[in-house]
């Protein structure tokens, strides 16, 4: 949840003694910007970190001006032509693009760097190599790292440790002291969730379970450099689930999240967070429970029904946990395999959706859904018990949900189909029997047909445009990437790659997504420590662009300098790389982690 609040609070007033201006200094960090030269009028994207030799390639020219392209050739570092020229296929307008052309030049296989020239203009370089995805996936833990609480390894300091938490919102016990400390900060604050949190666990989990060879041993299970015969996405998902533990103490009492938007009143490190909850400042934090009921200390209030979305996930990570940690500890499998049976039947004792609770502002995670939850956490149960009856659960639960729902719609509220793709499918496909095993293709089979149909553009993007559409572009990889494994059916391959390819580069600004990560990657995201500190995060995936319209209606957000895409947020979306813009620049914790899984399948040797 971003710090929705934070420049109306930071800037627009001066209550806040400690608050700080959250105008960077640009001079001290890095720039790229913009690689379109005045004048130009055309830009080729490209994928950033390159193709592997015997994938489709393909780049995508973006016209500013009318201006017809009929043609391309590829050259290698030494300038000479090695394919075209070729046709380019127009492909009509796109947001600021009046005309795009697709260039496919996939027959270029032979390892190299290579740069695609269309129009008068030229690509970055790309790299065709057999090992260009080689610990991307891995690069994406060191924003988890940076994001844990209770003990940071990049402040080598603690965090939160001792504040948190105070209960609240509960019948019989508010004002009780439940240690909750541990876990990652959501996003640029440091507001917690436990769904969000369960579900970066499991993608880290699924991911080292079906590509373990994508991922190395360089850091220490506190997060500290140092190998420790552990693969360091598992020390990673171990973090999370330690503190998925202590978010769920008791059968009956499943906490919900802890902190609230009070903690964007001020804009400082984690270090020495100023949030004050009542307890004064940089005190003591609140940790609500998932209480079924709508949610809120204050005027605005959630939505919620149940507990089932968030015990459903509680559950399915520490199943999941379980069988891969099993063989590691089988003490800690033990205890996660008995909260897992907890969790799933309080999950099915009370149906409904925990969403996350909302303070003096009025943003939460308006989750919806909680069948995909609770069919995630039986087939993970079935899998770990081979007990029958999780496996018919799973699939009563799979019917309630077969598509999930932003899938083929223009537009859905903040996180309101979430995770953004169904895991439980494809575990019932790994877990089930043949029968079953062809209705859940099925099922991934109609939601990615209804993002292809809408995505007759130059960039075969066809999500809707709302806020985190990146995760969108990660969940839909992954599910193309599952259906394929599935079926091996590649009807939808070219919409996956090209999910991909935007997600590194090839979109109009011709930005990567993930800090770090390609040539030219968000400079100035919105994060305090990023700012404060003057360093760059590494590893992040950012919100991304969003609809104008998103952009506009948002409280708070001001770009603090001018910007260097100007000429590609003319569209119906925008993207800034600005430390103001919170709906598109911020990294975010659990799409980074959401992002492992597809990543670490491209990297596996
Ligand atoms: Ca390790
Ligand atoms: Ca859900």
């Amino acid at each position: 949840m971003p710090l929705s609040e934070i420049f109306l609070l930071a800037v627009a007033t001066a209550t806040c003694p400690r608050s700080r201006s959250p105008s960077p200094s640009p001079s001290r960090l890095p720039r790229t910007g913009s690689d379109l030269q005045p004048g130009a009028a055309i830009v080729i994207r490209v994928n950033q970190i390159g193709y592997l030799p015997e994938a489709s390639k393909v780049a995508v020219a973006c016209a500013l001006e009318p201006r017809p392209v009929a043609d391309f050739r590829v050259v290698d570092a030494g300038d000479r032509t090695v394919f075209g020229p070729r046709p380019a296929t127009a492909t009509g307008p796109f947001g600021p693009c009046v005309a795009t052309y697709r260039l496919d030049f996939s027959a270029v296989r032979l390892p190299g760097v290579y740069r695609v020239l269309a129009g008068g203009a030229i690509s970055l370089p790309v790299r065709v190599a057999g090992d260009v995805y080689r610990g991307a996936a891995d690069s994406l833990l060191a924003y988890l790292r940076e994001q844990r609480s209770g003990y940071n390894p990049v402040f080598r300091d603690s965090v939160h440790q001792k504040s948190d938490g105070v209960l609240v919102d509960h019948p019989t016990r508010s004002g009780e002291f439940i240690p909750v400390s541990g876990g990652w900060a959501d996003a640029s604050d440091y507001l917690q969730y436990g769904a969000t949190t369960a579900h970066a666990t499991t993608m880290l989990l699924l991911a080292y379970r079906d590509h373990p060879g994508a991922f190395r041993d360089g850091y220490q299970a506190s997060g500290l450099p140092g190998a420790n015969g552990i693969p360091d996405v598992l020390d990673e998902a171990r973090w999370g689930l330690e503190w998925l533990l202590k978010m769920y103490p008791e059968d009956d009492l499943l906490l919900n999240q802890v902190g609230d938007d009070r903690d964007h009143a001020f804009w400082d490190l984690p270090v020495n967070d100023s949030s004050d909850y009542g307890w004064g400042r940089g005190g003591r934090r609140p940790v609500y429970p998932c209480t079924g009921k709508p949610q809120g200390l204050f005027d605005y209030k959630n939505r919620s029904t149940g507990l089932a979305s968030t015990a459903g996930k509680y559950a399915a990570a520490f199943a999941l946990g379980a069988r891969v940690l099993g063989r590691r500890d089988a003490a800690f499998a033990r205890r996660l395999a008995e909260r897992a049976r907890a969790a799933y039947a309080l999950g099915a004792a009370h149906p409904g959706v925990c969403q996350t609770a909302p303070a003096r502002a009025p943003y939460f995670y308006e989750e919806e859904d909680w069948a995909d939850d609770m069919e995630l956490a039986a087939v993970e149960l079935y899998a770990l018990t081979r007990e029958p009856g999780y496996l018919g659960a799973a699939l009563e639960y799979a019917a309630l949900e077969p598509v999930s729902p932003w899938m083929g719609q223009d537009t859905a509220r903040h996180y309101q189909w979430y995770p953004w793709h169904n895991n439980g499918h494809y575990e019932i496909w790994r877990e089930g029997p043949d029968s079953a095993r062809r209705i859940v293709a099925e099922y991934y089979g109609r939601g990615l047909a209804a993002v292809a149909r809408r995505a007759d553009n130059g960039f075969r993007v066809g999500i809707p445009f709302i806020w985190c559409s990146n995760n969108l572009l990660a969940s839909f990889a992954t599910q193309a990437q599952f259906y394929r494994r599935m079926t091996g059916d590649s009807s939808y391959l070219e919409y996956e790659n090209a999910a991909l390819d935007w997600l590194l580069g090839t979109n109009p600004w011709g930005v990567s997504m993930i800090i770090g990560l390609g040539t030219t990657y968000p400079r100035t995201p919105h994060s305090v420590v990023a700012q404060q500190l003057g360093l760059q995060l590494s590893g992040g995936l950012v919100d991304g662009p969003v609809y104008r319209s998103i952009f506009q209606n948002l409280r708070g957000i001001r770009l603090v300098e001018p910007d260097e895409y100007a000429p590609f947020n003319t569209g119906f979306i925008v993207y800034h790389d600005d430390v103001g813009d919170y709906s598109t620049n911020e990294p975010i914790m659990d799409g980074t982690a959401n992002l492992a899984y597809v990543l670490g399948a491209l990297g596996s040797p």
